[in-house]
């Protein structure tokens, strides 16, 4: 039997709700696998718990989260907590202090999803967007100068190391070697951002020259990168993108899925240093969270890259398939797809395909 211990972090509003379905989920799994049992630990930590502690976490967060083999998060941030503070006090440093350098957010329709793209079907859109996870726009290098005089500066950096460069991009070779038409794009706008950019282009083409001369690879700015995720899906087989690009870009990515409570990520440590985590792509969305209504597709999706992480590859496709068919048959769906069934009526159709 393998047991897995599980940190599970609810955090805010419509987390609190997917993960609690995605548990109910994994429990009727292993239990019908016979095989894997999930050892669950909760931790109440994010906006609730900052009004009470006037921090997101206790200080020693990530030394309890050390000893877990895997996290599973929800969403973080809340009205009245603001958005840097709840982000910077739980999520981000849980990415850098676990060196979860690879964040991996596929891009597919879903059996039985309509794409709001005109003529876009299921099996026509189907990538992996490798965003980088650790520093680039997302450096927390800065400072304000002069604060509310007119001549009041604030500066923030943006840091892109080579260590850190080479190792997603590398990454992102590695796993467009095996896609079946071995191509990887790459997102950068070194028209404008004059350093970094080049830099990561520089990078991009070096590895790509010297290490896998065997994948088609191309640079495209970001901009018409956004368009093209709209006008032409269908090229892409890994797309890789520094921070706060895949941030934007996978958001995207949700909306050409049918909806963005439907995409999955995983936070991704690929040396298995330390835990890496799984989260959805949504936040907390406070004007629905508590009415039992979220799409529980998108943590569920991130459990089933979970399971593929653990080695249970097997177990993380059932899932899948079991997903397709309840949004094939079209029966339930959550008001997000047009249908008006709750959370709870979801996960119940899917474990029932599970059982099927
Ligand atoms: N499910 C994760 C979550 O709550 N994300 C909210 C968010 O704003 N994330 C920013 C990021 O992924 O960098």
């Amino acid at each position: 039997m393998q047991t897995v211990s599980v940190a599970v972090i609810p955090g805010d509003g419509i987390g609190i709700e997917t993960v609690q379905a995605a548990r109910r989920l994994l429990d009727r799994l292993a239990e019908l696998d016979g095989g894997i049992k999930f050892a669950y630990t909760e931790f109440p930590w994010g906006c609730a718990y900052y009004t009470q502690h006037g921090e997101m976490a206790p200080k020693d967060f990530l030394s309890t989260l050390r000893s877990f083999e895997t996290i599973m998060l929800g969403a973080v941030g809340y009205p009245g907590v603001p958005d840097h503070v709840s982000l910077w006090g739980l999520l981000l440093p849980i990415r850098r202090g676990f060196e979860q350098y690879v964040n991996m957010r596929p891009v597919r329709i879903l059996r039985g999803v309509t794409s709001p793209l005109r003529g876009r079907n299921p099996g026509d859109v189907n990538f992996v967007v490798i965003r980088e996870n650790t520093e680039g726009e997302y450096s927390s290098m800065g400072g304000r100068l002069h604060t509310g005089f007119p001549h009041e500066v604030v500066v923030q950096n943006t840091v892109f190391t080579r260590l850190g460069t080479e190792r997603v991009i590398r990454y992102a070779y590695r796993l467009a070697a095996k896609a079946p038409r071995k191509r990887l794009c790459g997102a950068t706008k070194s028209n404008g951002i004059n350093w970094a950019m080049p830099f990561w282009d520089e990078v991009f083409n070096q590895i790509g020259e010297t290490e896998f001369p065997e994948v088609e690879r191309w640079l495209t700015h970001i901009d018409a990168l956004a368009a093209n995720f709209v006008l032409k899906p269908d090229v892409y087989d890994v797309v890789v993108a520094s921070n706060l690009f895949g941030d934007i870009l996978t958001d995207l990515g949700g909306a050409v899925m049918g909806s963005i409570g439907m995409a999955p990520s995983a936070n991704i440590n690929p040396e298995r240093k330390y835990p890496s985590m799984f989260e959805p792509v949504h936040g907390s969305a406070p004007d629905i969270a508590g009415k039992g209504i979220a799409n529980p597709v998108g943590q569920i999706w991130s459990s089933s890259m979970m399971l593929d992480h653990l080695g249970r590859q097997d177990l993380g496709e059932a899932v899948m398939t079991a997903v397709e068919d309840v949004l094939e048959e079209g029966r339930v769906r959550t008001p997000d797809l047009g249908g008006r069934s709750t959370t709870n009526e979801m996960v119940d159709a899917i474990i029932a395909r599970l059982e099927a």
